[in-house]
């Protein structure tokens, strides 16, 4: 397979030391998204569809997991109960949609939190963010109107101190918590839906042997099969199954965005189902954007350590030998391609790797390039703090640490109107 080389000096550093230094970024070269595995060239965009089967592929079997074939096609989705109210003082409508996620009595129970502008354009229609969250809906907003969320929380000292989590459920007391992470209202004022739901009710974000969540109904994950990433980015694509029999969202127009560990599985789920119309991927770092070449920050064996569940048991065979990975996560931006992609990066979050995610998204500007878009515009560096970049492919780096802020989605709005709307 060809390769892309980058010159670094290389590391002289024990496995274990998390690395902060670009002088002591290891020599590497990526794979070339632009290669059949059988080393033929993809010259044109038909080429690139049978090569884009083969890097899913290699993302299913050596990362990610596969998921289970069944519930990958398109299931029936029950829809358990709806309830309706007004919501931001009449401008919006607040919907509280309870979703059977498979036919199985074990099958859990996604709460989809939708919040659509009464403003809409055209014909009625809202484009729309559909994002995860960390700590449950009602922790996005403080209203009371919000459901509070009765899935299992993990239980931090302080949360429990606070008295915001007892016996790993939210109590009253959470509501709001996470309030500045969404801009809410803003999005709501820029015509746009806003739609959400807690990654717990998927599957509890723990190393259970896969005995919660999803996997109580389907059973321990086989060794090529999805991990908690997997089935969390499964769960995008089922909350999309039910935007898509919305009159009032326009499911072509919708955009699939997580932070962190979300945003790595906004990024997985965006690769996978091309119904999402841009994928925005908030300080998702190591098994994210970030590539894993770099060794910057969090690592391949760290993150394999650390969170067990999230990805498939075979990608532990890479830990520590990221050069021997079939893929890099350049590629899996290329997934994503043609469709727009917002990667987004913190300079204080270095344990993200804000250059290796900047990175990933330069070099998956060739596949963009091949399918006619201006992919991340004339940029080939790293840009400054605040300084917003690209075209197609866009990135930024705020200041900052870890988190997303007001800064981060004014230009996610931006990016919907220039690039989706
Ligand atoms: C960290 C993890 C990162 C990132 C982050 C988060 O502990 O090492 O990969 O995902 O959590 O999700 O906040």
């Amino acid at each position: 397979m060809a390769a892309i080389s980058l010159l670094f000096t290389l590391p002289v550093m024990a496995d274990d030391e998390v690395n902060y230094d670009e002088s002591k970024v290891p020599r590497f070269s990526l794979p070339d998204p632009l290669f059949f595995a059988d080393g033929k060239r993809v010259v044109n965009p038909k080429q690139w569809q049978k090569r884009r089967g083969e890097i899913l592929s290699l993302f299913e079997d050596h990362m990610y997991g596969q998921t289970p074939a069944k519930w990958g096609a398109k299931e029936p989705l029950i829809v358990d109960s709806i309830e309706s109210t007004e919501f931001l003082n009449g401008k919006a409508t607040l919907h509280q949609v309870r979703l059977q996620l498979i036919e199985h009595p074990k099958s859990p129970m996604l709460d989809l939190m939708l919040v659509i502008p009464k403003q809409r354009p055209g014909e009625g229609k809202s484009p729309a963010f559909l994002t995860v969250n960390f700590r449950g809906n009602h922790t996005v907003h403080p209203s009371p109107k919000i459901r509070l969320s009765d899935s299992w929380v993990q239980e931090g000292k302080k949360e429990r101190e606070q008295g915001l989590v007892i016996d790993n459920r939210s109590t009253e007391k959470s509501r709001g918590i996470r309030a500045d992470r969404w801009a809410i209202e803003k999005i709501i004022d820029s015509g746009i839906a806003f739609a959400t739901w807690y990654y717990s009710d998927v599957d509890p974000d723990f190393d259970d042997g896969f005995e919660n969540g999803i996997h109580a109904a389907l059973g321990k994950p086989g060794e090529k099969e999805w991990g908690s990433i997997g089935s969390w980015a499964w769960g995008f694509s089922r909350a999309m199954d039910y935007l898509e029999t919305r009159d009032d969202i326009n499911s072509s127009e919708v955009a699939v965005m997580g932070h962190s560990r979300l945003g790595k599985t906004a990024l997985w789920a965006g690769a996978q189902d091309q119904r999402f119309a841009l994928v925005i991927s908030n300080n998702s770092g190591c098994g994210g954007a970030a590539l894993s070449r770099r060794r910057f920050g969090e690592k391949v064996t760290r993150i394999n350590t650390n969170f067990p569940h999230w990805f498939s048991d075979a990608f532990t065979q890479y830990n520590d030998r990221e050069n021997e990975l079939p893929i890099d996560q350049h590629m899996l931006i290329s997934l994503i391609a043609p469709r727009p992609v917002y990667i987004a990066s913190a300079v204080d979050d270095r344990w993200a790797d804000p250059k290796g995610e900047f990175l990933s998204g330069l070099h998956a500007d060739p596949v963009y390039r091949l399918l006619g878009t201006d992919g991340i515009g004339s940029t080939t560096e790293h840009p400054e703090v605040d300084q917003p970049i690209g075209k197609t492919i866009r990135y930024h780096m705020r200041k900052g640490g870890h988190g997303v802020t007001d800064y981060d989605w004014e230009q996610y709005i931006r990016a919907m109107q220039e690039l989706v709307i």
